[in-house]
């Protein structure tokens, strides 16, 4: 996992002797953290002649891998369908959006909103936490028997979109 360069006759460095990927490179971790630690111990000694008069010092090194926030939330399909009744009440669920996202604490916090292009916004909510999306007007058939929406869930920095026809 770690490995020690020489730099100078009395400098050392300690590397990462793996890529260090939270998420992917099968590390241990700790979930209720959400990091893994790793305590090296580091003996330097001197290089008299006689070996049992070499005097050593040790150290201790806490590692601690902390999360960087590189998964964006994904869906699990880039296309949802749902259907609701015309005259349905103002509030009534429409569906329940899920993105995933891989990341740790606030890295993995996930928020959803109507995409900028997004048409047919006016008659429906999103609840920027859960993803419900719900009417907020009572709709009717003859007017329109297909909808669009595009939600957004984004942890902040990355974003997945989806489709949402019904
Ligand atoms: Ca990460
Ligand atoms: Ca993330």
């Amino acid at each position: 996992m770690f490995k020690v360069k020489t730099v100078s006759p009395n400098s050392f460095e300690i590397l990462s002797a793996i890529d260090l990927d939270r998420e992917t490179s099968g590390i241990s971790i700790d979930n209720s953290v959400g990091s893994a630690k790793w305590i090296l111990k580091v003996i330097a000694y001197d290089n008299a002649i006689i070996i049992s008069e070499r005097l050593t010092s040790t150290a201790e090194i806490l590692i601690t891998l902390e999360d960087v926030n590189d998964n964006t939330p994904l869906f699990s399909s880039n296309s949802y369908s749902a259907q609701i009744s015309e005259s349905s009440i103002i509030g009534t669920l429409v569906i329940t959006l899920i993105a995933v996202d891989l990341d740790f604490g606030p890295n993995a916090e996930v928020f959803y909103i109507f995409a900028v292009d997004s048409l047919n916004t006016a008659c429906f909510d999103i609840d920027n936490t859960t993803g419900e999306v719900r009417t907020s007007c009572v709709l009717s058939r003859e007017d329109s028997d297909t909808l669009v929406l595009k939600v957004e869930a984004t942890d902040g920095s990355n974003v997945d979109s989806v489709r949402l026809p019904f």
